[in-house]
Order: structure tokens, then sequence, then C-alpha cells
């Protein structure tokens, strides 16, 4: 098989002085520049002793040095890891310990934070967001590394971090084979080529934001016009030049605010993709109404890629995610038996194919847990699939808030609030919100006599927990609500504080 980074270094071959990276205000990058940036990152990784397996933890701001850094990672054979740039260092810790990276790339900004980290089997380099740092010093001077490390379908290429129901984060695990086929697969359903200028405001440490969206550029040769954040009116004013946008719900929340978006201002446009979260079906057909563009919603998870997109041809249907990418198979099954449901019902989606990931970093049961024995991963997503085989996406078995896109578990933030001093106990929900999709709610029970007092809690979270994670509004209660077997009923609490945000400002 071939690798995104193979694939990658054949495009740029062709490519030559074709922009891979154009930034408002900068100098484009070529693919044959690009290339040779990745080169030389490769040959600096091997001088700091990145051997094939080992993993590189990097947590940057967005550059195109930091997708340098990504592909030179795949060439020489080790293992990508992407890191949050809001996780705090308390979170870092964790990830560090868990994955023991060989090298750990920060922002200079942060090396002060990091730098006591360094020891004869960590080695930690910086790589700001205009291209400077120890790691861009090195690579200026190396000599560029053409060969690549061999690696077959089944060799781990990245771990993404992703948060689980008990609290504790876990890394999955995906292959070369599961970002090489999942990228194919797209080029294939959403047209997408050389000819393509992709709006990428998306970030660079999930895989929205890189194995779909830059791997499909670097893979077909398409320009990314490479922004470092989302803002509705300068996205607006770069679609006379653009042809593909990829966002999350909240991107184009966003973008129907704007008076700008207008049929003329997206004239160019030939696709705006959808993912990460549920898409409002009044944001999918107000956007319609606006310029005549129908979103394209599709269906992915960190553990397997993307799993389902609607057809590029056919009906585009607000509230479905389409139908399996090719080879890709998806099935609703009963969520206590196992089995299949008939058609219409709702129940577990599963799914299997070339996309699925390997497993969880160092978590044999965890991983075996969420797998059927006949290779289906559990996704944990309530769904069904009609007779016109459109799946849709229900809601959620995993206990799970999407703000903005980033996913939170209810039970890492719980852990945290349990843990402070005067809190007898905590539930966190995602409440309606009309620019995050959900907002992060804590509902939180003092313990008898204790005063507490909001402020402080804000103060002792910060530090300890990512800000998208910290809970946007904390409610104080006498009691949580349970059913008789004791367990909280966060459905119930959803309801009762269901206007919290209405009327909430982007
Ligand atoms: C930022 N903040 C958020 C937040 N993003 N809070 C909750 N949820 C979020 N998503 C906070 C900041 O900490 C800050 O807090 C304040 O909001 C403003 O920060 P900002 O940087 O100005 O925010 P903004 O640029 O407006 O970011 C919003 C956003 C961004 C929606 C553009 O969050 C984003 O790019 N989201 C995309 C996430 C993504 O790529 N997901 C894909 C996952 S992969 P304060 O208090 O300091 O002011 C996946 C699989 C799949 O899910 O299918 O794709
Ligand atoms: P992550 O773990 O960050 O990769 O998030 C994956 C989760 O995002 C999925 O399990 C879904 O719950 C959710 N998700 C992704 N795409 C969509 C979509 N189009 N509609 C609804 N939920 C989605």
């Amino acid at each position: 098989m071939q690798t995104i980074h193979e694939l990658f270094a054949q495009t740029a071959e062709l490519m030559q002085g074709k922009p891979l990276f154009e930034r408002p205000g900068k100098p484009a990058i070529s693919f044959a520049e690009a290339l040779v940036l990745v080169e030389r990152m490769a040959t600096v990784l091997g001088e700091l002793g990145v051997a094939p397996g080992d993993r590189v933890a990097v947590q940057v701001e967005k550059s195109p040095e930091a997708i340098a850094l990504y592909l030179a990672t795949l060439q020489v054979g080790g293992i990508y890891l992407p890191l949050n740039t809001a996780y705090t260092g308390a979170e870092l810790d964790y990830f560090i310990g868990d994955a023991t990276p060989r090298l750990l790339v920060c922002d200079p900004a942060q090396l002060g934070a990091h730098a006591a980290r360094a020891s004869a089997t960590l080695a930690v380099e910086t790589l700001g967001a205009n291209g400077d740092g120890s790691l861009a010093d090195r690579a200026a001077k190396a000599m560029p590394r053409e060969d690549s490390v061999p690696r077959d379908k089944d060799d781990p290429a990245a771990i993404l971090y992703t948060s689980g129901t008990t609290g504790r984060s876990k890394g999955a695990v995906l292959t070369h084979g599961n970002l090489a086929s999942n990228a194919e697969a797209l080029l294939d359903c959403w047209r997408f080529d050389a000819n393509d200028r992709l709006i990428h405001a998306l970030p660079i440490f999930h895989i929205h934001g890189l194995f779909v969206a830059v791997n499909m550029a670097v893979v077909s040769g398409a320009t990314m016009v490479f922004l470092t954040k989302f803002d509705a009116e300068e996205i607006i004013g770069l679609m006379d030049r653009g042809s593909v946008l990829m966002g999350v719900p909240t991107f184009y929340t966003r973008l129907i605010k704007s008076p700008n978006l207008t049929r003329e201002a997206t004239g160019n446009m030939r696709l705006f993709v959808s993912g990460s979260a549920p898409l409002l079906a009044e944001d999918h057909r107000a956007f319609e109404e606006r310029t005549g563009h129908i979103i394209l919603e599709r269906y992915g998870m960190t553990e397997t890629g993307m799993i389902a997109s609607n057809p590029y041809d056919d009906a585009r249907i607000p509230g479905a995610v389409g139908m399996g990418l090719p080879g890709v198979s998806v099935r609703i099954t009963d969520r206590k038996t196992g089995e299949a449901v008939p058609e219409g019902e709702i129940g577990l989606i599963e799914v299997k194919g070339p996309n699925v990931f390997q497993g969880y970093w160092n978590m044999p049961e965890k991983t075996a847990a969420e797998f059927r024995t006949d290779g289906y991963f559990i996704t944990g997503d309530l769904g069904t699939i009609a007779a016109d085989g459109y799946l849709r996406i229900v809601g959620r078995d995993k206990d799970l808030v999407i703000s903005g896109g980033y996913n939170v578990y209810p039970k890492e933030i719980e852990e945290v609030l349990d843990a402070l001093p005067g809190v007898l106990e905590s539930a966190v929900i995602g409440l309606p919100h009309p620019d995050l999709g959900e907002g992060v709610t804590a509902v939180i029970v003092p313990k008898p006599g204790a005063n507490l007092d909001i402020e402080t809690l804000r103060a002792a979270l910060s530090g300890q927990l990512a800000r998208f994670k910290q809970p946007k509004q904390m409610i104080l209660a006498d009691a949580l609500p349970r059913n008789v077997m004791g367990k909280v009923q966060k459905a119930e609490l959803r309801k009762t504080h269901a206007a919290l945000y209405q009327g909430a400002a982007a």
C-alpha cells in the first residue's frame, strides 16, 4: 500500500510550483517547497532519535510547518500524536505518560512549561505559528531525506486521544491503511481533485481538519487556503476564489448570521461539507435559501474516520448523514441483544471497514469491549436506516456533549468537580446552545453546610481542564434527580434547564 506521505510525495512531484498553502498576507508555499520542508523535517526527526513506531507528540499552533511535521513523521515511520492547543499541563501529563513519546514539539511560548520534561528518552523541541522555533531552525539546516520507511497498511500512523465514558482518555490508534483508504473514498465521493481550492479553517489536531481536509488536499494536489482560525467574514470574502469548505455545524450557524452570505458571494463555490456534530435541519434549509447550495452532511468519528456521507449527485437530506462510504459497512443493532434491528427501527450504529481503527493504545480490554466478535465497532451513536437507505443519527447512547465540534465527556468534568472542596456531587449535561450546538453545563450539589461560590469553582477548574471543557454555566441544586436504581436522570435535568442558553450570543 501507499501511505499518505508517499501519495503526497508523488503528487508534489507532479504539482511542483502549484501552491499547496495559500495564506492571507503571507507568501504561498508550493507543493515542491512543501515536499522539501517535509524531507528536511524527516532528517531532523531521525537526528532526534525518532525510530519507526516512536510517538511524536505535537501541541502547536496551526501552520504549514506543523503539517510538514505530520507528513515527516509518517515518512520516518513514526506515530503522529496531535494535541489540542487548549489542553492544560495537567492534561498533557496524562497523554505523555500514557503514550511515552520520543519527541514532544510545543509552541516556543510554552517551552518554559515543558523543558523540564526532556530526558534521555524524550526530546523537547519547539515550533511556532510563524514557522519559527528550534525544530524549524534545525530543519532549515538539514539535508532533505528522500526515502520513506516502508509501512504496511496495519502499521500505526497516528494516535488521537478521545475521552471516554470512564473519564480517562483513550488513545485511538489509526493505521496507515485507515488514513489512506478513507482519503481515497472521500476524494471519490466528493469529486475532490487538483482543481479544488479548499478553504481550511478547522484546527489540525482532530481528524476533521487533519485526516479529512489536509489528507484530501495533499493527496489530490488541491490548494488549501490555510486560515489559522474561523472568521465568518474572512471566509465569505475568500469564497470567490474557493471551491470547497469543510466545517463543523457552528461554522454554518455563524455564516448564516452574516448578511454577506449571498448567492453572489458563494457563486464560485461547488461544495460545502458539514460534520463532527449534528447540523440543524433549519440551518441546512436556511443555507440553501440564502446561497442556493445544499450542504453535504457526513458522519465520522475519531476511531473510524469518515463513516457515511450524503451523496454528491443525489439528494442531500437535512437530518440524514447518507450512506456508508465505499467499502464501509454500517448496521443498526439492538442495544441489549446486539442483533440487527428491522429496517427503520432505532438502535446502535455499528461500523466495519478499512477505516476502522486498530484499537486503543495500551487498552486491550477497552478495545475488546467496543468491538463485536464479527469485527463491527460499536460507535455509541443511536441511529436508524430507513427504506431510502439513508442513515439518520437520532441520539447518543454514550454520555457525550459536543460543543462547537469538540467532544466533552461529562464523566471527566464531573470527576474534577466532585473532587473540589464543598462539592457533594455533580452532573454535567449538554443543553441546546444557539452557537455551539450544545453548551456544557454543570449541575452541582453542595455538601451539607458548604457555601459554594460559582466563581471560586470556575477558578478551580481553570488549569485543570481545557477551556472548551469548562462549563459555560454552573447551576447549584439541592439534589440530583435519580431513578429507582439510583442513577442520575440526565434527561430530566436536560428538560428542566432546556432554555438556559436561549438568546445566548455567538
Ligand atoms: C472555543 N471555545 C469554546 C469552543 N471553541 N468553548 C466551547 N466549545 C468550543 N468548541 C471557547 C474558548 O476557549 C474561549 O473561551 C472562547 O470560546 C472564544 O474562543 P475562540 O478561539 O475565539 O473561539 P472560536 O474561534 O469562536 O471557536 C469556535 C469554533 C472552534 C467553533 C470555530 O471551536 C472550532 O474550530 N471548532 C471545530 C472543532 C473540530 O474541528 N472538531 C472536529 C473533531 S473531529 P474564553 O472563556 O477564554 O473566552 C470529529 C469527528 C468528525 O468530531 O466526524 O469530524
Ligand atoms: P469524535 O470522537 O470527536 O471523533 O466525535 C465523534 C462523534 O461526533 C460521533 O460519535 C457522533 O456522535 C458525532 N458526529 C460526527 N458527525 C456527526 C454528524 N454529522 N451528525 C451527528 N453527530 C455527528
